[in-house]
């Protein structure tokens, strides 16, 4: 996925740091024959003197200030480099403008000023990406010790991915030996409804459900009470994703966060969506605003995206991580991110 941002931040650092360095070398090398030329006028100096200052020179060739114009021209080609990676604006300016704050008036050696421009770049993506992750695990056992189920709300736009990612984590959290029951909460569309029935007869858990139209946050309340009275261990609840610009889906959104008391709000988007995902993160992560808001990504479609700049923009847009990616359109095509993988992917 990385494949395309790799290359393009790598030409972004390369090419311009050697395009401008060999600029300043000239510059600088005509620097040095003027000053040695008057230490030379000046013939009869003192030797310590005439050491120090010859040092002073050798220091200029051997190594490069990281100056504000030198930082503005790498740092503004990578941050095309960036956006044309589905990176979002506003990321990617804060990226650039942290990288611009660390290595601005730094002396580097000549031969380093690359790599590491490519170091402190790697650094902040790595804070990006790397947000703390969730235990399901831990959340579903501390849950557990309360006799109460645990409950998961996946929340996003429409096709996103929303069902299917609720069945497949409830795959995964019955291949780890709990009990899940999945709430049709999407009411929306009956063919929401129709839509994770199936899915869910596929991973072997009941669903339950009320008829299209139907008060989603009441469908949920009845799976955690079913649920607490069936000993099953966690609910994964669907809600209904229409435009995250439709403020009535927002209110209902709201109401389910009130009366369901979430212990994982679970945002979904899709890869593909781009620099809009920042805008959807921050729509449902006002949505879940209640109960402090969303608290990790499933991004999905990561399988037909080529850029992968969606997810630095959402993690940088909710401060939060990614907990899984969803890869294909099977049960099992969700995988657990892994940071040290996705930094591979993008710096090699
Ligand atoms: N390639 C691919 N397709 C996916 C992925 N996740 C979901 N889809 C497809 O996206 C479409 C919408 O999924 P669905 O779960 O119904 O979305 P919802 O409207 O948010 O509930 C379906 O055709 C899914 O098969 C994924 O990770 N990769
Ligand atoms: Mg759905």
């Amino acid at each position: 996925v990385f494949g395309f941002l790799k290359k393009k931040i790598k030409e972004a650092i390369s090419g311009l740091s050697k395009k401008v360095s060999k600029e300043e070398i000239e510059k600088e090398e005509k620097k040095v024959e003027d000053e040695v030329e008057q230490i030379e006028r000046r013939a009869g100096r003192a030797e310590p003197e005439k050491k120090s200052a010859l040092q002073k020179l050798k220091r200029v060739v051997a190594e490069k200030e990281l100056s504000d114009e030198y930082l503005s021209e790498v740092l503004g080609e990578l941050d095309l480099a960036l956006m044309e990676n589905n990176v979002a604006a506003e990321t990617s300016a804060e990226i650039v403008a942290g990288l611009k704050k660390k290595l601005r008036g730094k002396y580097v050696k000549r031969a380093e000023a690359e790599k590491i421009i490519r170091d402190e770049l790697s650094a902040e993506i790595r804070s990006i990406l790397g947000k703390p992750q969730v235990s399901l695990s831990d959340l579903v056992e501390r849950a557990k010790k309360e006799n109460r189920p645990a409950v998961i709300l996946f929340f996003g736009f429409n096709g996103t991915g929303k069902s299917l990612s609720v069945a497949r984590l409830a795959n995964i959290l019955k291949k780890s030996g709990y009990k899940p029951l999945l709430a049709a909460g999407d009411t929306f569309r009956a063919a929401g409804i129709e839509q994770l029935e199936e899915y869910a007869k596929g991973v072997g858990v009941p669903v339950v459900k009320h008829r299209q139209g139907a008060d989603s946050a009441a469908v949920i309340f009845d799976a955690v009470k079913s649920a607490k009275a069936k000993g099953f261990d966690v609910v994964l609840a669907d809600t209904a994703g229409r435009a995250h610009t439709d403020r009535n889906l927002i209110e209902e959104l709201k109401k389910i966060v009130k009366v369901s008391r979430p212990d994982l709000k679970i945002l979904v988007c899709e890869a593909v969506a781009g620099s809009d995902v920042v805008n959807q993160a921050r729509v449902f992560n006002e949505a879940a605003g209640e109960a402090g808001g969303i608290d990790g990504v499933i991004l999905t479609k990561w399988d037909v995206d080529e850029k992968g700049g969606a997810a630095l923009s959402v993690c940088h847009a909710l401060q939060k991580p990614i907990l899984f990616l969803g890869v294909g359109q099977k049960l099992d095509d969700l995988e657990p991110f892994d940071l040290e993988k996705a930094m591979r992917g993008i710096f090699g």
